[in-house]
């Protein structure tokens, strides 16, 4: 009879356990605004349960074809979808919808009973949002029913530029690795992915009308050993996009309402181009795809016309490829001893009647022509500029958004001076350097540290900024530059998991944030990187980096 009692008891313990680890929990990253419990019973989730979405609406069809999917990669249930405007269909089903008053653009409420789930937002990319925090709220397990909490859940992201950035220049990385890693983004609620395309050391999009700048600057004759060391592996490298898989790519970032800012970087970082087209630059060349890390003299010419009409002749493919509002070019690095010597740069300096100003040389007037120049050009095609906090040092034009990486400070002052700004400085949201101070153990990373917490507490917009001038703060991105990462595991090595603090600043207040909390929430996100086969730092889950000496 004991023993009865006992193995009844048992019995009673892991049918609680098992309807416990069934249960979603809608305590996921980035945290969202408002849980608020309704008194019903919870809804039942199961493969009988219909997605519906709005008849004739192919972005919310879609988005029913995601949750679909989604739920039967974390549970194994697979939920049939079906278009329907008839309320009466909702009883006993999830139905995404469109409800034109809700506030926020971008914005998701869940709202469960019993009777159903209705995931809303104002656009389609609110509701995709709603659904990734139901994705997120999910039970990682093989199930015949999940159950789902009666509750009223809504959030909406604190900025509107939610970025990450992928350098696919220093290395190659495939059209499925990149897919990844937008799905990766699209997890994370973030909405733009900035795609570093060109660089000194190989240029990776194809351009028709000039063939070499793939076929020549697409390649280089081996990568330095080690931290930039003379030491070079001689394997020949390389690789490029094709436009056709560039459209691909930027197709299934948008199904994920990412848009994908593209950097074409000039005049400095262009190596890779003069290679391939020599007379771009002051001395005509030779160049070579450059084969070190850093910064190098070499860049383009801006005595040249020849050289402006390259730049436009490659935007205007390039605006073709990408349908955003925004071109990221650059600006970064441009040492200006070239043209100090160069008797072309040196004419037009005098021609445009350029003179040096207070800090800024006539030279580094000059690159604010120059990108003056390109920002007009792309202005007549609607489009707008980005470029990095450089750019303020040249006397650019108001309309030109910033880029705020030398800390965060610049993007303050350009900020103050008019400029929308993104904010993402080397400390802490570089993603290429080390996620502890003790980097024995570490896959070899740039340098410095920036550890999850240190991500978690960056607060975007300065404390001192005017009231006036805080709506230019657009957001922030944290930047994966890949001098030292060769693979795709390592690039989720580096990001994973210090995307979900920038996650979390990037949708919440700064008010509701709080570090401990977030760690609590945090491992249910890393199981699902794990459901996935991603790769994450799991050290930062388990120790307090700068704190414990063990790590
Ligand atoms: C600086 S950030 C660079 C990149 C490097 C990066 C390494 C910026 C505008 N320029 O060219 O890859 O540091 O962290």
């Amino acid at each position: 009879m004991k023993h009865l009692m006992i193995g009844l008891l048992a019995a009673i313990m892991a049918m609680t356990a098992l309807a416990q680890s069934n249960r979603a929990d809608y305590r996921v990253v980035p945290l969202p605004s408002e849980i608020n419990g309704i008194k019903t019973d919870d809804f039942r989730l199961t493969s009988d349960c219909l997605i519906n979405y709005p008849t004739g609406n192919l972005e919310m069809e879609h988005n029913a074809i995601m949750l679909s999917q989604y739920i039967e990669e974390l549970t194994g249930l697979h939920l049939s979808t079906r278009p329907s405007l008839n309320a009466k269909d909702r009883q006993g089903n999830i139905s995404l919808l469109l409800v034109p008053q809700m506030d926020s653009d971008e914005g998701y409420s869940i709202t469960t009973t019993s009777r159903g789930v209705e995931i809303a937002g104002k656009t389609p990319a609110g509701v995709f949002y709603g659904i990734q925090t139901l994705r997120k709220s999910l039970p990682v397990v093989e199930t015949a029913q999940v159950l789902l909490p009666a509750a009223q859940v809504s959030g909406s992201p604190r900025f509107g530029y939610r970025g990450m950035h992928l350098d696919c220049s220093r290395h190659f990385f495939d059209v499925e690795t990149v897919k990844r890693y937008i799905d990766i983004m699209a997890l994370h609620g973030m909405n733009r992915l900035h795609w570093h395309l060109t660089d000194d050391q190989g240029w990776r999009i194809e351009i028709k009308k000039y063939p070499r700048l793939a076929e020549v600057g697409g390649w280089r004759n081996g990568t330095t050993l080690g931290h930039n060391s003379p030491v070079n592996d001689g394997i020949r490298y390389g690789g490029y996009y094709t436009q056709e898989e560039i459209r691909d790519i930027v197709r299934y970032a948008a199904e994920r309402y990412i848009t994908i800012i593209p950097e074409v970087d000039m005049p400095g970082h262009m190596v890779a181009a003069m290679a391939a087209y020599p007379e771009l630059g002051c001395t005509g060349g030779p160049y070579e795809v450059w084969t070190l890390w850093g910064v190098t003299d070499d860049i383009l010419c801006a005595g040249k016309d020849q050289t402006l009409q390259f730049v436009k002749d490659v935007l205007d493919e390039v605006m073709q490829l990408f349908p955003g509002e925004y071109i990221h070019i650059g600006g970064d690095e441009s040492p200006r001893v070239r043209w100090q010597e160069c008797p072309l740069c040196q004419q037009r300096i005098r021609d445009l009647g350029i003179k040096a100003a207070g800090k800024q040389s006539a030279e580094a007037r000059l690159q604010g022509w120059f990108t003056t120049q390109v920002q007009q050009y792309l202005a007549q095609h609607g489009k707008r500029i980005i470029g990095w906090d450089e750019l303020l040092d040249c006397d650019i034009d108001k309309s030109a958004t910033i880029m705020s990486w030398r800390g965060a400070e610049p993007g303050s002052q350009g900020a103050l001076l008019g400029h929308d700004v993104i904010m993402t400085p080397v400390g802490p949201l570089y993603f290429d350097y080390y996620q502890t101070s003790k980097t024995w153990n570490e896959p070899i990373a740039f340098g410095g540290c920036n550890t999850l917490k240190n991500v978690y507490e960056f607060e975007p917009v300065a404390a001192d900024l005017p009231a006036d001038k805080r709506h230019h703060i657009l957001g922030a991105q944290a930047n994966l530059w890949t001098e030292y990462i060769t693979c795709e595991p390592q690039i989720q090595y580096q990001v994973l998991p210090r995307m979900a603090a920038l996650a979390e600043l990037q949708w919440l207040q700064p008010e509701d944030k709080d570090y401990q909390d977030f760690r609590a929430r945090l491992p249910h996100l890393v199981d699902i990187y794990k459901h996935y086969g991603w790769t994450y730092r799991a050290k930062s889950l388990i120790l307090e980096d700068e704190s414990n000496p063990q790590n």
